[in-house]
């Protein structure tokens, strides 16, 4: 029995102790928290300042001719049947790729109807392959990039990937939230119809 005591009161010891370090480190911790520095602030994304002056395009005839396209293996495809049906209802003549398609075929697409604006709707993740993939094939097929055909983009685009984008050819990023009237707005102040 004397033996059992003594053990409980090592034990209640050892957790007083533990309790004491626990202590010290949430001490340690609030006092290494470090308030945002100027540097970090200045990271801070612009995504205006990135797409200040995009570019403004003559349209190859009197109507706006869109291609909405979605590359690779994102099913999501709600943003952009709703953003193809906005630019049909503004009047545009709009073409929806369908789901699952490579950038070769979006590339096709686009060169055999002709359009003007490609936008492209990407919710998977994968825009920093599946733009400049299509932007690099269009090229390569004697498009010129913002001077024949603005390339939009649409979807889960983090900030931090808003330049990369731009430098690939993109005029302009349109995350979720983005108001129908101001894509719709965008594409005709950026697209001139002929005549
Ligand atoms: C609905 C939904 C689904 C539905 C899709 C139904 C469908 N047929 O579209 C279902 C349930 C099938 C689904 C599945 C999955 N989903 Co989901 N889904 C969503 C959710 C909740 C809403 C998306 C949506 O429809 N929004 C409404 C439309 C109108 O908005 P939008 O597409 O964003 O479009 C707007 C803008 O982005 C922009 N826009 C979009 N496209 C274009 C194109 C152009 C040209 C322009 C100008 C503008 C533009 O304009 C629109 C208006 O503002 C989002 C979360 C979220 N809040 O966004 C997750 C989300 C997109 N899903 C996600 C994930 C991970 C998945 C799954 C992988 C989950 C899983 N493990 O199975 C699967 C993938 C399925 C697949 N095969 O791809 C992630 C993506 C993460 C990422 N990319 O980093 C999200 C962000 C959820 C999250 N927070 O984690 N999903």
């Amino acid at each position: 029995m004397a033996k059992k005591k003594k053990k409980k009161t090592s034990t209640k010891k050892k957790v007083s102790k533990s309790k004491a370090v626990r202590k010290k480190t949430v001490k340690k911790k609030s006092v290494t928290k470090k308030a945002p520095t100027k540097k970090s602030a200045a990271k801070k994304i612009d995504y205006k300042a990135i797409f200040s002056k995009p570019p403004v395009i003559k349209a190859s005839s009197g109507q706006i001719r869109v291609l909405i396209g979605k590359a690779g293996l994102d099913g999501h495809d709600r943003g952009a049947k709703v953003i193809a049906r906005a630019c049909r209802d503004a009047g545009f003549e709009v073409v929806y790729t369908g789901l699952h398609q490579t950038p070769e075929m979006i590339v096709n697409t686009a060169i055999q109807e002709d359009v003007d604006v490609l936008g492209l709707s990407i919710l998977s993740g994968a825009h920093n392959y599946l733009v400049p993939e299509v932007i690099k094939g269009l090229e390569k097929e004697g498009v010129k990039v913002g001077k024949e055909m603005l390339i939009v983009v649409g979807g889960i685009i983090p900030e931090s990937d808003f330049q990369s984008l731009k430098k690939a050819g993109v005029s302009m990023v349109f995350t979720p939230g983005t108001s129908i009237d101001s894509i719709v707005n965008f594409i005709r102040d950026h697209v001139q119809p002929k005549g």
